[in-house]
């Protein structure tokens, strides 16, 4: 087992009651009765609207016919409903919003599995998004290495000096995910994504109010991530995937839908309807694995 409490002295004084622990933009801590309702949890998902994630907690609470939908105090930054063994919650855009997240729903992981590393490896966590494509609008892709603008691995300031963290994705997992999606009516790939720390600046558009590049650049970017295997571009996963590798997890995956092809251009020009159908494919991808375990 690889997984680690890699805050072993913080949450286990929390686990023994010395302290309180606040999980501040949920509006829940530690101590709280209905963490205890969520300790059967099998998986998160996160998505970045909240509108996504409670739709998909209410298609998965129907699906089940489960009576509970929870739906976590405090929403204004992030929103979050437990139900049927699953937690739905939203990211917001952008790494230091995830990362915020992911923070607390780790932590909330390891105290309503109350400390168990056994137990706290077998949950699954999944980011359900959109993104900008190297590959056909419609498709899903599947993270294989989560890499920032300049293709390397997340990293964040510590004291002032880089922390770097691992940016590999757990393959035999996602090739789970693939094997149970053969029969989709649109292509699931597999590949590199980069998760870039704006969306038009660091993805190289030339459609922005600032553009610091031209086309040439854009296309030689462009090509030089699709040469080193990159299949789609959005704006958390490095984050997600840095963080989760930190603590050894074993299940987790990054699952985006594609809506727009960027070697073609810069604006994603859908109508709402076109991008929730486009948006849904990722969501089959997650059914059609649940489904099959
Ligand atoms: C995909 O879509 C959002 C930007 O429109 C961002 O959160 C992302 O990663
Ligand atoms: N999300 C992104 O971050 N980029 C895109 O091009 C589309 C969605």
């Amino acid at each position: 087992m690889k997984i680690k409490n890699m805050n072993k002295g913080y949450l286990d004084a929390v686990l023994r009651g010395e302290t309180v622990d606040y999980l501040y933009h949920f509006g829940l801590c530690s101590t709280d009765e209905c963490l205890k309702m969520m300790k059967d949890i099998k998986a998160v998902v996160m998505a970045g609207s909240p509108d996504r994630v409670q739709r998909m907690a209410e298609t998965w609470n129907k699906k089940h016919k489960k009576d509970l939908l929870f739906k976590f105090p405090k929403d204004e930054r992030f929103s979050a409903f437990y139900t049927g063994d699953i937690l739905f919650c939203s990211h917001g855009m952008g790494m230091p919003s995830i990362s915020i997240a992911l923070q607390e729903l780790m932590k909330l992981v390891y105290f309503v599995k109350d400390g168990n590393l056994e137990e706290i490896d077998k949950v699954m966590w999944f980011r359900i998004g959109t993104s900008g494509g190297l590959v056909a609008p419609g498709s899903v892709v599947i993270t294989t290495e989560a890499l920032r603008a300049n293709f390397k691995p997340y990293r964040l300031l510590v004291t002032g000096e880089e922390y770097s963290f691992e940016s590999n994705c757990p393959e035999a997992f996602i090739n789970k995910i693939i094997h149970s999606n053969k029969n989709t009516k649109f292509d699931v790939v597999k590949g590199k994504t980069i998760g870039a720390d704006s969306f038009y600046i660091e993805q190289n558009r030339i459609d922005g109010a600032i553009a610091l590049c031209d086309e040439q650049g854009k296309m030689e970017w462009l090509k030089k991530a699709e040469k080193i295997g990159v299949k789609n571009i959005e704006m958390e996963s490095p984050n997600m995937v840095g963080f989760l590798n930190h603590w050894g997890f074993s299940h987790f995956a990054v699952i985006c839908s594609v809506i727009v092809n960027r070697l073609k251009g810069d604006q994603v020009s859908c109508t709402k309807e076109e991008l929730e159908q486009l948006s849904m494919n990722a969501e089959t991808v997650l059914w059609n694995f649940l489904e099959s375990k």
